[in-house]
């Protein structure tokens, strides 16, 4: 694909990003209907659909070669990476969108031929876009994002939840107990996508959540890359980006060491 390619679809994506976060500020205030999937705290809203059901359509219209990965299931049936894949999670951290009605993002990103060449977060309520091409950097609405500095251990902030299994995998308890003691602070916000966007910022140093799929990684690992952050499942090994996944993604210099003396997935 040209770079000219690449630019017409991140900005064709860009405006879609912001128009959809634009539908949610306006609806957002109006009565929800509020559906469970997995289990009681699995939330999903009809806004979560109508969003992914409107990246669904403009893509399908502008780009009919592309496929759509989404949550919802207004996307395609995708089991491989071939040609160009839009992986699109059209609000991540619906709980949050629910409760708190803040700290929800829009994330998508691009794959072509199983190589991320965009991504984008949008933090809708704060109004600010975390934005990536390939090799061009990552961005904070028009600010560069640096490269990640070298960080010790015991002065990172950590983000983790309480997902601590993926399927009959569990982590190192013990390992993890007392990483949460090693490390500065934690935080658990509670989007993926926003906490993959705070370890691209360098605001967070590492991230460790086990369990999620495609759309919640597709973006923020572009993201991470471009800044020099490593995402790996939580056993070191590669993502699969059409699976489930357990994940760490953080500053290389902290990276092995938390998977291989503290999480110690069994
Ligand atoms: P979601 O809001 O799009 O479902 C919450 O810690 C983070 O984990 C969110 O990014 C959330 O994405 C994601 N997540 C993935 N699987 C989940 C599940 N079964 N239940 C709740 N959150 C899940
Ligand atoms: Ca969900
Ligand atoms: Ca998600
Ligand atoms: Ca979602």
């Amino acid at each position: 694909m040209t770079d000219a390619n690449i630019q017409n679809i991140y900005d064709q994506a860009k405006k879609w990003v912001l128009e959809a976060g634009e539908r949610l500020r306006t609806k957002m205030h109006q009565p929800l209907v509020i559906e469970t999937k997995s289990d009681a705290n699995d939330l999903v809203t009809e806004m979560d659909q109508e969003t992914e059901r409107f990246f669904a359509e403009h893509i399908r219209n502008t780009f009919p070669e592309h496929r759509v990965l989404g949550e919802e299931g207004f996307g395609d049936e995708v089991s491989d990476l071939d040609g160009t894949v839009w992986i699109v999670d059209p609000i991540d951290g619906t709980m949050n969108f629910v409760h708190q009605k803040q700290n929800f993002a829009i994330s998508v990103g691009i794959y072509q031929d199983g190589v991320g060449v965009i991504g984008l977060i949008y933090d809708v309520m704060a109004d600010c876009l975390y934005h990536a091409i390939k090799d061009q950097g990552a961005y904070k609405n028009d600010e560069k994002l640096k490269e990640l500095k070298e960080v010790q251990l015991d002065s990172s902030i950590l983000c983790l939840n309480s997902f601590w299994t993926i399927e009959n995998r569990r982590v190192h308890e013990d390992g993890t107990q007392a990483l949460v003691r090693k490390v500065r602070g934690t935080r658990s916000y509670g989007s993926a996508a926003l906490e993959f966007a705070y370890v691209a910022e360098g605001s967070i140093d590492a991230y460790i959540t086990m369990r999620l799929a495609p759309w919640d990684i597709a973006a923020g690992v572009i993201l991470v890359n471009e800044v020099g952050g490593v995402t790996t499942q939580a056993d070191g090994s590669a993502l699969d980006m059409v699976g489930k996944n357990s994940v760490i993604t953080g500053n290389p210099s902290i990276h092995n060491e938390i998977i291989d003396d503290y999480i110690k997935l069994k």
